[in-house]
């Protein structure tokens, strides 16, 4: 009776916040100079993860038109992560490579 009651607490309480949790992280690949998919579209709260995915080559996710300074260059392998809180349109560039953009637009 105990377990039985355990599991259910576990299913009804313990599950969907581990699938809200696993559904939060949109990942945005860097391949050959690019944002993939270049525009994404999230709900508030989800966390965005870039991960760079070249051999070779260094790129940033730079917020500049917030006003942000550029962060830490991401080398391969590496990933930057953020979470997008309020909704939006939030437009971003690679600091080394201006014509890499991309787009988070953030929606209820
Ligand atoms: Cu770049």
């Amino acid at each position: 009776m105990f377990l039985t009651l355990m599991l259910i607490i576990g299913l009804v309480f313990v599950f969907p916040i581990y699938l809200y949790a696993k559904d939060n992280v949109v990942t945005v690949e860097i391949v050959k100079y690019k944002f993939m998919p270049q525009e994404i579209t999230v709900t508030p709260g989800t966390t965005v993860r870039w991960v760079n995915k070249e051999k070779r080559q260094y790129h940033s996710v730079w917020f500049k038109q917030l006003n942000e300074v550029e962060p830490d260059y991401i080398f391969p392998d590496e990933s930057y992560q953020r979470k997008f809180e309020t909704a939006g349109l939030f437009p971003y560039r690679c600091g080394p490579h201006p014509e890499m953009t991309g787009t988070v637009n953030v929606k209820f």
